[in-house]
């Protein structure tokens, strides 16, 4: 579909404010099941120029959508007021009535969207519903703060599994832990910050009982005021080793906790997972290993779009080999701590310098002394 402004728009105020909105819409990122979290800002032209007279995100659970909290909210302002939708405007009969025919109803002279919804229920006939009844539409390129905040949902609709980022800390060489007791300090207090934070962004995080077992992480956001938004966490045990001592555990009743294992996992352990709380799914094995594939697509049906995979070594080169990969993200520790020797280190599959083929670097950031690398597939 073309659509083509009939008058010209300031271009920097329209990005001003969908920008505003994608910031709008993380704040439900990860909270919305198999709901995008979309955020609406509807910008009245009142007496000092261009103001928000109205926003709304998608609600936690996924429902009410964005648009009629931020109507509710402008009230009679919404005339000829423009709305900035994060993504194109639902136009089905859900379990609430399509969004395009709220905006057709408040008056509102323009919608400004950032990406078209994929899926088949919407894909373009949201921005339709809205030109057909006389609506300016202008479809922002949302770039990649857009996608970025999309990318779960998008993955989700279009591949029928999550979106998979593999997040590693390691020095320069790979390093990311010892085979001796006690653990390594890899990267620094702000990048385990910038962590938590990744955390809250994901439905899921994922990391294999080794880890568990041996760092024993709690595997939640711990950032202040967030840790209701920690994600839910999902260990693969395809030997049924976790025990009642694994610290993700204790806090099972309050965040979700799904221990993956084969069918064949013995009743009392199966037992005592669902003592403490823990769910237990099923999985299909492939030559030994858990098929991650298929367990992705199970994932997804139960509503995780976006999974942060943790860890370890072995984790990492299986989600590669099963080209599961979505994004990268490596911190670089530069004040690493060295296993007594080199036999002792355990190494990542891969090296900031080094990385799997087919990964480009989109992104470097610094935090502290360490740097961080943003790697996404070569399109
Ligand atoms: C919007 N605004 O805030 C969201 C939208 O099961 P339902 O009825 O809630 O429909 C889910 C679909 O609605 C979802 O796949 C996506 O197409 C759209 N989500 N649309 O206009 C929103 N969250
Ligand atoms: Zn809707």
């Amino acid at each position: 579909m073309n659509i083509t402004p009939k008058m010209s728009y300031d271009i920097k105020q329209d990005q001003r404010f969908l920008e505003a909105a994608l910031r709008l819409a993380r704040k439900h990122q990860g909270l919305t099941g198999t709901n995008p979290s979309v955020a609406c800002v509807i910008v009245a032209q009142t007496q000092l120029g261009a103001r928000i007279v109205g926003s709304g995100v998608t609600a936690e659970g996924g429902r009410p959508h964005a648009e009629p909290p931020a109507l509710l909210e402008a009230g009679k302002l919404a005339k000829d007021a423009t709305a900035y939708v994060t993504l194109e405007p639902c136009a089905h009969h859900g379990k609430t009535p399509p969004c395009a025919q709220n905006l057709i109803d408040s008056g509102v002279a323009r919608v400004v969207t950032a990406i078209t919804d994929p899926d088949n229920r919407v894909n373009g006939k949201g921005h339709e519903m809205l030109i057909n009844a006389g609506i300016e539409v202008t479809q922002m390129d949302g770039g990649d703060a857009a996608l970025r905040v999309m990318q779960g949902y998008l993955k989700a609709r279009t591949s029928s599994r999550p979106f998979i980022t593999l997040k590693m800390a390691m020095n320069e060489d790979g390093l990311i832990g010892s085979t001796q007791e006690g653990n390594l300090k890899i990267s620094s207090p702000i990048s385990s910050r910038q962590t938590h934070l990744q955390r809250a962004r994901h439905d899921g995080i994922l990391v294999g009982s080794g880890t568990a077992l041996s760092d024993n992480p709690s595997l939640d956001c711990r950032l202040p005021g967030l840790l209701g938004r920690s994600p839910i966490r999902v260990i693969l045990d395809e030997k049924s080793k976790l025990n009642e001592k694994t610290k993700a555990f204790s806090s099972a009743l309050h965040t979700q906790t799904i221990v993956v294992s084969p069918m064949t996992a013995p009743t009392e352990w199966r037992q005592m997972l669902a003592r403490n709380g823990v769910q237990h799914q099923a999985c299909e094995m492939d030559n030994g290993r858990i098929a991650l594939p298929e367990l992705m697509d199970d994932l997804a049906a139960k509503g995780i779009q976006s999974i942060l995979v943790e860890g370890g070594a072995r984790i990492a080169e299986s989600f590669l080999k099963d080209d599961l990969v979505d994004e990268i993200v490596i911190h670089v520790g530069s004040e690493a701590d060295k296993p007594e020797t080199k036999q002792d280190g355990v190494y990542a599959p891969f090296t900031p310098k080094a990385f799997p083929e087919g990964f480009e670097v989109c992104q470097t950031l610094r935090f502290g002394k360490d740097a961080s690398l943003r790697l996404r597939k070569k399109n």
